[in-house]
């Protein structure tokens, strides 16, 4: 049973109310005093009877012996009492019988006994009297407090019946206010439902109170406080919540503003050059007026078959040649070859030649967002100047940034190279889908591994970028529910020489690394120059480095020799980018067939380089992939609409297209593609260790069986 307020209230009053404890105590102390007093009196009493009723005895032995013992000699009692012997005193009678010694001894008895018992019974009804006395002042004196006392619970009973009323008040203030609430505020569910509760919560303990025969007990203070405080978590949370709508709300104008502005920027400088083209008799064809145009890579497609000559559909794609993950040196090539086998095909896109116009995103979501601009507001693609897809970007915070805006345009974004976590966040990234695995697929592993060889302590270096962040909070949740401890989680920025040092101090020996490739170069010659490195060390890094990435020592101030020390032995956790199988994949070529033409592709683009070192080299499958995956979603896209019609505001198209996409699953080079509810899909996970320089396939994990 559920107490009501009331109860609450009660308990609370006695609890915090120290005057009204108190009477209680006296009352009782008193109550067992009189008692006491009581059992005292009776004791004295006792005592008295006790001491009479011994003299009475004593008196009655001594007649017995007298009458007894000695004949009474006649003579002498008539002549003392010469009218009747019966009428002689006891001691008379005794006298004459020769017994005046026994009857001065007797009578000088008589009196001690007579007065100790006067002096003890003097002693007794003196203490008594005081006991009374003290007794008959103390029950005066709580009859006052008693009476002090009922005054006072009937002045509170009093101001119970005023509290109540202005609870009830209350009561209809807070209904009003949030009556008001729901209709100023454009209150999210959540908010509105969260508001009703808190209502419906106090009016279920309140109104029954109201009906309730008043409780003498309540404190005014205690039900003051909780009115209080009822009041102001009300006006808090309201206060809380419309302070976050305004800042959702103010956020959002400042986003819309800042894509108002870039926008007019671009129409305002394409309109100037392009007046400017014309008065000086220029005729401009193709050409990008932006920043951004040292950026667009060139395109070496080939040309369209017969039947797809007259009608072209464009994408767009982002592809980093540089920066913290140059993925798109080996990827690029991969979906160009990918598109180049999708126009060759009649049954795909029939009739249609998929066209890309591509950037170089340098891996900056700066750079990254302003190419997006260029894309949705270049007015050079086909008959309806829409690109239908993205294709990348690649590094994870350029898809962060550029995903998160796409959705505006109900564009949809396909990455081939993102790895982070947070791109999983459907609200976030509406429109994001992506060929490379979410980087906590990893996780899984890692932990494996540990349980393994029972390492229970472990730290995570992080470098400070959400796609590395959101990484190890995965990995620090499913460690703690593995009963595997983090101590310590450090996080750089660009100089890790505190964050090992750190590590060292807390002689960590198991450390997992979350970085990109350039600071992992800088955390393992720091390790180095520290002396935190060997066989006392397991490092766990990421594996979809570049082969020999340590070996690249111009950033660092370590030598080749040193790099290698220090990574000697660490370990990797990679997804699986190319598969095993030898099964021909959907554009009819086996994956090692891919990997030989991408290998001899590389070879041209890049010969002052190992194919295994150019940057992306082992997500080109993903790429591939992505390409294949793009071109099937719109072909199925084509039998339901007609892609030409395409616009950025066209959301039942869109909608279309995310079904397709959502719906399209085919074998790949990199195993089979699907894509889940996130938009991501799935891969196996393999483990590799560096032995004497070069990398050794260890373990392959699959999370989900
Ligand atoms: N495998 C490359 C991932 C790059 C990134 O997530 O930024």
């Amino acid at each position: 049973m559920t107490t009501s307020l009331t109860d609450q209230l009660y308990v609370g009053f006695f609890s915090s109310d120290c005057a009204c404890q108190t009477e209680e105590t006296e009352l009782f102390e008193l109550k067992s005093t009189t008692n006491l007093l009581q059992n005292l009196y009776d004791a004295v009493e006792t005592l008295r009877l006790s001491y009479r009723s011994q003299l009475h005895d004593f008196i009655s032995q001594a007649k017995n012996i007298i009458n007894s013992d000695k004949p009474i000699s006649v003579t002498k009692v008539e002549k003392q009492n010469p009218e009747s012997n019966e009428k002689l005193s006891f001691f008379h009678q005794a006298l004459l019988r020769g017994y005046e010694t026994e009857i001065a001894n007797l009578k000088k008895e008589i009196e001690r006994v007579q007065d100790s018992t006067k002096f003890e019974i003097e002693l007794a009804t003196a203490f008594v009297t005081e006991e009374k006395d003290r007794l008959t002042r103390e029950v005066t004196s709580l009859n006052k407090s008693a009476a002090q006392f009922e005054d006072q619970m009937m002045k509170k009973d009093e101001q119970m019946k005023e509290l109540r009323k202005e609870l009830s008040n209350l009561n209809d203030r807070l209904r009003e206010k949030t009556q008001q609430a729901k209709k100023v505020t454009p209150v999210e569910p959540i908010i509105r439902s969260v508001s009703t509760r808190s209502i419906t919560i106090q009016t279920d303990n309140l109104s029954p109170t109201i009906e309730q025969k008043p409780t003498s007990n309540m404190s005014e203070a205690v039900m003051q406080e909780k009115l209080d405080a009822l009041e102001t978590r009300y006006k808090t949370f309201m206060e809380q919540k419309n302070n976050q709508i305004q800042q959702l709300n103010n956020d959002y104008e400042v986003q819309q503003k800042t894509y108002r502005q870039k926008m007019e920027k671009y129409v305002t400088i394409e309109e100037r050059l392009q007046s400017d083209a014309k008065s000086h008799g220029l005729f401009i064809v193709g050409v990008t007026y932006s920043v951004t145009v040292a950026h667009q890579l060139k395109i070496n497609l080939e040309p369209p078959i017969e039947t797809k000559r007259d009608r072209t559909l464009w994408i767009g794609g982002m592809f980093p040649q540089a920066g913290e993950w140059a993925g798109g040196e080996a990827c690029f090539p991969a979906a160009l070859k990918a598109l180049n086998e999708v126009n060759r095909r009649i049954d795909v896109l029939p009739g249609y030649y998929l066209n890309l116009s591509a950037y170089d995103t340098r891996c900056s979501p700066g750079l990254g967002t302003t190419i997006l601009y260029e894309l949705l507001y270049n007015k050079t693609f086909g008959t309806n100047n829409s690109i239908l897809m993205l294709l990348g970007p690649a590094c994870s915070p350029v898809s962060t940034a550029v995903g998160e805006a796409a959705k505006m345009w109900n564009l949809i974004v396909l990455s081939y190279g993102s790895s982070s976590p947070a791109l999983s966040n459907r609200v976030r990234f509406a429109t994001f889908f992506r060929t490379h695995p979410p980087a906590t697929l990893h996780n899984p592993t890692r932990i494996k591994f540990f349980q393994l060889f029972n390492w229970k302590r472990i730290a995570i270096l992080i470098q400070t970028e959400e796609v590395w962040q959101s990484t190890a909070e995965h990995l620090e949740q499913l460690a703690r529910e593995n009963n595997i401890h983090v101590a310590v989680r450090q996080l750089f920025d660009n100089d890790p020489s505190h964050a090992i040092s750190n590590l060292k101090k807390d002689d960590i020996r198991i450390i997992v690394g979350l970085f990109y490739e350039e600071k992992a170069r800088k955390v393992f010659c720091k390790a180095y120059q520290q002396n935190y490195f060997g066989e006392g060390y397991v490092w766990w890094t990421i594996g979809w480095y570049a082969d020999n990435w340590f070996l690249k020592v111009n950033d660092i101030d370590c030598t080749e020799e040193e790099m290698a020390k220090a990574v000697e032995g660490h370990f990797t956790t990679e997804i699986q980018m190319l598969t095993d199988s030898t099964q021909e994949t959907i554009s009819d070529i086996t994956p090692q067939l891919f990997i030989a033409d991408l290998n001899s592709t590389l070879r041209e683009l890049f010969p002052y380089k190992p194919v295994e070192s150019v940057g992306g080299y082992v997500e080109a499958p993903l790429a591939y992939d992505a390409t294949w995956a793009l071109a099937l979603a719109l072909n199925r896209s084509l039998t339901r609409t007609d892609l030409e019609k395409w616009s950025y505001d066209n959301l039942q198209m869109k909608n279309i297209m995310m079904e397709d996409m959502e719906n399209t699953q085919f074998f790949g080079v990199s195993g089979f593609v699907k894509f889940d509810k996130q938009g991501n899909r799935m891969s196996k996970i393999v483990v590799e260790q560096l032995r004497n320089g070069v990398y050794h396939r260890i373990a392959r994990f699959d999370a989900q069986t």
